[in-house]
């Protein structure tokens, strides 16, 4: 901060200085006989200098395009995990191509005429006061251009966004519920619907404020990890619990707004399961990248006494993409994609919400969902600090925090 405030100062300073030296010049004129070096009016170097530095500038522009291509252009997204994705990419790759020839272009023919029309001395500039034929060109073709990628946007957006009702029959609900700095899962369970939820009803281990009353909320089924199954449809429900966030799922070309009271949706199709997404040649190589360096910072983490790094691999993430508070940056979820069978086990596998419920009731609470403690919505006397886990909520005190 203190180097700030002292760049800050210099800077001004430097200003300061600067503007100082401009008011003596403007004191000075009229003063001395006329200097040609020093007149306002452009002479010929000025215009040539000028009509270089135009080419230098296109230049700089096509070179910085060509080594930010080459040296990032693996952060690109890879292959899709969806079955909406190979559209969302065309749609995407079709406008990144545009945009890249259409600048290419422009910007060389606007360097060029600015560098081929430099001033020169004694040279009139020619007067044209318009031209329809031209005009109508460069109006028409952004016109046809535009419309055609418009048009071809709304349909993959109808194509991704739109559910028909044969479809929400055999899908999969999911419920995601974000909160600062976490987010939760729930599935509908046998009925396949989810209970209503609401903050209110926060308390001991049901998290995520399920209304028990409601007859479809019992069987439903809560879990700290995102499972799907590849090839069926899950049709997701975003709600928030305190502020502002964005369900982001990069590899399945996903994302949701999550709204403080209302429920948003998304829903896709999974394509590749994580298994399959490990064997991507584009995802090995990123796994490799990120293992060397994890490597070279283990060999430093033992010289000092520590415990080395797990090696990484890879898995599905569930980010959030709303700067939503201090720890935004690392609220995310793992994401595992499963063959059906497989994720039919591990989802009969899964507590019930109703018999969680009734098993805390009965003793001491100990939430079962792992990294999901209960957090102190405005000042919610229900709500249990996540250390708490050896008392009963009718012992638990208020939490005080925030
Ligand atoms: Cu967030």
């Amino acid at each position: 901060m203190t180097g700030l405030l002292i760049f800050a100062v210099l800077v001004l300073l430097g200003i300061a200085i600067w503007q100082l030296t401009k008011i003596f010049q403007l004191t000075q004129i009229g003063t001395t006989p006329a200097d040609d070096d020093n007149s306002e009016v452009a002479n010929d170097r000025d215009n040539n200098v000028n009509g270089y530095l135009m080419f230098g500038f296109v230049a700089f522009i096509y070179i910085f395009t060509i080594v930010a291509l080459v040296k990032w252009g693996h952060f690109s997204l890879g292959t899709p995990a969806s079955e909406h994705g190979p559209q969302y990419d065309n749609l995407l790759a079709m406008s990144f191509w545009l945009i890249f020839i259409v600048q290419t272009i422009t910007q060389f023919l606007l360097h060029y005429f600015a560098f081929k029309y430099r001033g020169k001395e004694g040279k009139v500039a020619f007067y044209y006061a318009d031209n329809d034929k031209l005009e109508f060109i460069w109006t028409i073709i952004p016109v046809i251009v535009l419309a055609g990628l418009i048009l071809y946007g709304l349909y993959a957006w109808t194509n991704i966004m739109f559910v028909n009702d044969e479809d929400k029959e055999d899908a999969i609900y999911v419920e995601v519920y974000a909160k600062q700095f976490s987010w939760e899962v729930r599935y509908a369970g046998a009925d396949g619907i989810l209970g209503k939820a609401n903050v209110r009803y926060i308390e001991s281990v049901n998290t995520m404020g399920v209304d028990m009353a409601d007859p479809n909320a019992a069987d439903d089924i809560p879990a700290s990890e995102l499972h799907l199954p590849k090839g069926k449809r899950i049709i997701f429900k975003f709600r928030s619990q305190d502020v502002l966030h964005s369900a982001y799922m990069p590899h399945f070309r996903a994302q949701m707004n999550v709204v403080p009271g209302m429920v948003t949706e998304f829903s896709f199709i999974p394509t590749v399961t994580t298994a399959e997404m490990r064997q991507d040649a584009a995802i090995m190589n990123k796994v490799s990248n990120i293992n060397v360096i994890r490597s070279k910072k283990s060999a430093e983490l033992v010289a000092e006494g520590q415990t080395a790094l797990e090696p990484y691999t890879f898995d599905y993430l569930l980010l959030c993409n709303k700067i939503c508070g201090p720890s935004h940056y690392n609220m995310q979820m793992k994401i595992v994609v499963d063959e059906k069978a497989d994720f039919d086990k591990w989802l009969s596998g899964q507590k019930s919400l109703g018999a969680a419920v009734k098993e805390s009731q009965e003793k001491p609470v100990t939430p079962d969902v792992p990294g999901t403690p209960v957090q102190a919505v405005g000042g919610d006397s229900t709500a249990v600090m996540p250390q708490d886990t050896t008392k009963t909520v009718s012992q638990a005190k208020p939490a005080t925090t925030k």
